[in-house]
């Protein structure tokens, strides 16, 4: 049984066909997508087909990311049209105007995919852990919280969200982050996916890199709308994807508070964390030249 997984596509339509041709290459009998299909990313509607069409071709099993409930959000009437909170969300209105607001496939997508080897042992796929979509596995974490994170412990424990792989064997239980297609943060711009194999003598894993074409999809943050249109924090994607490590988290603890109470505006904000010394070897066209 060889079962692959791929994740946190984000728009990247480049990234995922790559990543598609080479798990088609590898034959394996099942695939799941782990969620973050769309958002944060100029092709949302296009990598959301994408996988539409593996799901009726090939069995493909989908699975609902945080990203798929951002976007889910932007229809609720309580969503913000204006302001500071919705400068902050306007790369998910984005893609929800991409989507033409129809959030049926997001909603309708699983928290989790479970399998059981003959032997029984379980083999289980979620977008971040049993806690949340949220709430992703680090290298760093500490066994307690690794233990409420994935119980109860399957053999296999597959998770994502963090855009950062990663193998740990833990109390018997094998604990995979298969790593981002669309937007690697561990600093290898070649996306990520994972193949896993059970054979009677037991289970096997492993972190497979794909190079793709990402001066396309460059091109597509510029043809799709999406850098001109999603807000100043697109800027930021962009930059994460060539730097292949993550921005956001680092501006939302400089910036959050400042933005909210008025002291700094969203794109000064981000003008600002992209003339850091780190960041700044990253800048040009078609982003922003400061
Ligand atoms: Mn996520």
């Amino acid at each position: 049984m060889k079962i692959a997984v791929l994740s946190d596509i984000h728009g990247n339509l480049p990234a995922l066909q790559a990543v598609a041709a080479d798990i088609e290459s590898w034959r394996p009998d099942m695939v799941v997508v782990a969620g973050d299909i769309v958002n944060r990313g100029p092709l949302s509607l296009d990598c959301l087909q994408f996988v539409q069409q593996k799901q009726v071709s090939q069995g493909w099993q989908p699975l609902r990311g945080n990203h798929e409930d951002f976007v889910i959000a932007c229809g609720f009437p309580d969503a913000p049209q204006d302001g500071v909170e919705y400068e902050m969300w306007q790369f998910a209105h984005w893609a929800y105007q991409q989507l033409n607001g129809d959030v049926k496939a997001l909603e309708a997508m699983s928290e989790q995919f479970s399998w059981s080897a003959p032997d029984g042992s379980e083999f289980r796929a979620v977008h971040a852990s049993m806690r949340g979509n949220r709430d992703g596995i680090y290298r760093n974490v500490p066994d307690e919280k690794l233990a409420a994170q994935i119980a109860p412990a399957p053999a296999v424990f597959v998770t994502a969200h963090t855009h950062r792989p990663l193998i740990r064997e833990f109390n018997g239980c094998l604990v995979i982050n298969v790593g981002a297609v669309g937007a690697p943060f561990d600093k290898d711009v070649r996306a990520s996916y994972g193949q896993f194999t059970w054979r009677p003598d037991g289970w096997q894993a492993q972190i497979v890199r794909v190079p793709y074409d990402r001066a396309q999809t460059e091109r597509d943050y510029v043809t799709s709308g999406f850098l001109d249109g999603a807000g100043p924090l697109a800027q930021l994607m962009l930059v994460e994807l060539r730097k292949a490590h993550g921005l956001i988290y680092r501006w939302a603890d400089c910036y959050l508070d400042a933005i909210q109470s008025g002291a700094i505006t969203l794109e000064e904000s981000v003008r600002e964390l992209l003339i850091a010394e780190d960041v700044r070897p990253f800048l040009g066209a078609p982003g922003w030249v400061l």
